[in-house]
């Protein structure tokens, strides 16, 4: 006979989960006990950091992460990375405390009332046990419901009384044992409509999404494209949480703009356009138009029911994208069609004081390392950036596709812990850097070795463009006058570096990414929007 917490550690391991993320509280203490030397626990101070943490472990080891929040305020302050995990695809288990079971029908203190309606609708799937028994069995089905595609969170909220009750063995063995896999191939009629649909085509091209990234599938987009001669975009920034082909490479044109007018012009160009593990489109702002020009059609491919289905153009084939790719790339083979002309290399921006905010990113872009990675948050140099590195490898890329602020800082450390060799940068807004600031403690903590660059403007840039856009004049808060992110890191345990112009950036980039702890740099750009 064994207990609930020890069938529930022996299924953690056997699914490579023995990193956990949490937040304690009283009601988590019963499963954290003695916690068994081949788990780690990874302390955020805030929820929203725990979260993120994970999101980014998740998305960057490619397998389910656990948390632990605590009961119904440690859900509730998690919510916002939670909507940034389910609109990232990122397979997070989130587990919560929860009342003794004899003390939740009188609500003591701390009971989480509606455990599970409280995260709806940003859960694949949420549940409480009716018994204690059923923990490892349910916790095994939030693991596969969270991995299945399309990937996203689950939720379990766990009874504290639960973990030492004893468990039927026999039956647990079963119930967590079991491996689930979830790649769909396309039915070989539709991969061959469209591979002739692909050779009749004049002028073709392939919209790159974040899921080719998430699901191994750059060598079959690389080649299907090279073969096909494609004009190749990434889908809109707002919803690129993550890259699908190498944007140095001469067949890529850029990225889509992000609304329903210039996306429609920009596609005019091309009669046939396969956007491949992305939905259709992430638009914003509003720009109203046609979808698509008369002369244009669109396929997508993708792993998410959810996205073919409310797509408001074009056909879809549900499938994994990788797989339907490479299938594709057989079907249609070699075409003899010219290909389009590469885009031309970054320019640098003009010499200004403060500099601009594509100057900044171009000084990281002169030091970055090939294997190196960016988590990004940074919204009015998200375009300079990606247009200044011009990032070549898979994995190398995570922004929140979800759009909610607070993805940056911990996702960033969570990708450090997954991917220990490589070096990651999180470029930040000194707006962004405060929706999980805490996070610096945990990087400091764990001497998790990650650079932060935060690009301080002194403002809400991109509300004032977007302000702008709409003709919204007078609107307030919008200015950030005298936030010293320098500060603060310091009074979390992270050493920070301020550049004063682009040689000290230069240097102070150099020395962050050399170190072998968290560090801080912070460069002061020009207000405004940089767009290239
Ligand atoms: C949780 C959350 N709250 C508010 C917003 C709205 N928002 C979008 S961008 C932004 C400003 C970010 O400021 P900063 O990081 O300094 O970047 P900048 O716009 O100056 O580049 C805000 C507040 C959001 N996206 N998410």
């Amino acid at each position: 006979m064994s207990t609930v917490r020890e069938a529930v550690l022996e299924l953690l391991r056997r699914h490579d989960m023995t990193t956990l993320f949490g937040n304690p509280g009283s009601t988590e203490l019963p499963m954290l006990a003695e916690l068994p030397p081949d788990f780690r626990y990874v302390l955020g101070l805030q929820e929203a950091t725990v979260v993120g943490l994970a999101d980014g472990y998740a998305q960057a080891s490619g397998r389910p992460a656990l948390v632990n929040l605590h009961t119904a305020p440690g859900v509730g302050n998690a919510m916002g990375a939670i909507f940034n995990a389910h609109a990232n695809k990122s397979p997070v288990v989130v587990t919560a405390g929860q009342q003794y079971r004899s003390l939740m029908t009188l609500q003591a203190n701390l009971t989480n009332r509606d455990a599970t309606l409280m995260p709806h609708p940003l859960v694949k799937w949420s549940y409480e046990p009716p018994r204690a028994e059923d923990v490892p069995h349910a916790l095994a089905r939030a693991i596969h419901t969270a991995s299945l595609p399309p990937r996203g969170p689950s939720f379990l909220s766990i009874p504290m009384d639960d973990w030492s009750v004893e468990v039927d063995s026999d039956a647990v063995r079963h119930q967590t044992a079991r491996a689930v896999s979830g790649a769909s191939v396309a039915g070989p009629d539709r991969v061959s409509e469209l591979a002739q649909r692909l050779n009749e085509a004049s002028r073709p091209a392939l919209v790159a999404g974040p899921d080719i990234d998430a699901c191994g599938g750059w060598d079959a987009a690389i080649r299907l494209a090279e073969r096909q001669r494609l004009a190749v975009y990434a889908t809109p920034a707002p919803g690129g949480g993550r890259i699908g082909f190498p944007e140095d490479h001469p067949l890529f044109q850029g990225i889509l703009p992000p609304a329903v007018l210039p996306v429609g012009e920009m596609l005019a160009a091309h009669d046939l356009v396969i956007a491949a593990g992305t939905s259709i489109f992430p638009y914003y702002p509003n720009v109203p138009g046609p979808l698509l020009a008369p002369g244009t059609a669109l396929v997508a491919i993708t792993s998410d029911p959810d996205e073919a289905a409310r797509a408001p153009m074009g056909d879809a084939i549900v499938a994994d994208v990788a797989l339907t790719l490479a299938a594709l790339a057989d079907g249609a083979g070699e075409s003899q069609r010219s290909a389009p002309a590469p885009r031309p290399p970054a320019e640098p921006a003009p010499a200004s004081d403060p500099m601009s905010p594509s100057t900044a990113v171009r000084a990281l872009a002169e030091i970055f390392p090939g294997d190196g990675i960016v988590v990004l948050e940074s919204p009015s140099a998200t375009l300079a950036l990606r247009n200044q590195l011009r990032l070549k490898q898979p994995g190398s890329y995570y922004f929140s596709s979800g759009g909610g602020l607070g993805f940056g800082m911990p996702a960033a450390i969570g990708v450090q812990l997954a991917q220990p060799s490589r070096p990651v940068v999180c470029v930040i807004g000194e707006g962004s850097a405060q929706y999980a600031i805490q996070s610096l403690w945990t990087a400091a903590a764990y001497d998790v070795p990650v650079t932060f660059l935060v690009l301080r403007n002194d403002e809400y840039a991109i509300l004032k463009w977007f302000g702008m856009l709409e003709d919204i004049v007078g609107a307030p808060g919008l200015d950030l006058p005298a936030l010293d992110c320098a500060a603060v890191a310091s009074g979390y345990g992270v050493n920070a570096r301020v550049a004063g112009n682009v040689d000290e950036l230069g240097e102070a980039l150099a020395a962050a990414l050399e170190s072998s702890k968290p560090e801080l740099v912070e460069v002061r750009v020009a207000p405004g929007m940089a767009l290239a």
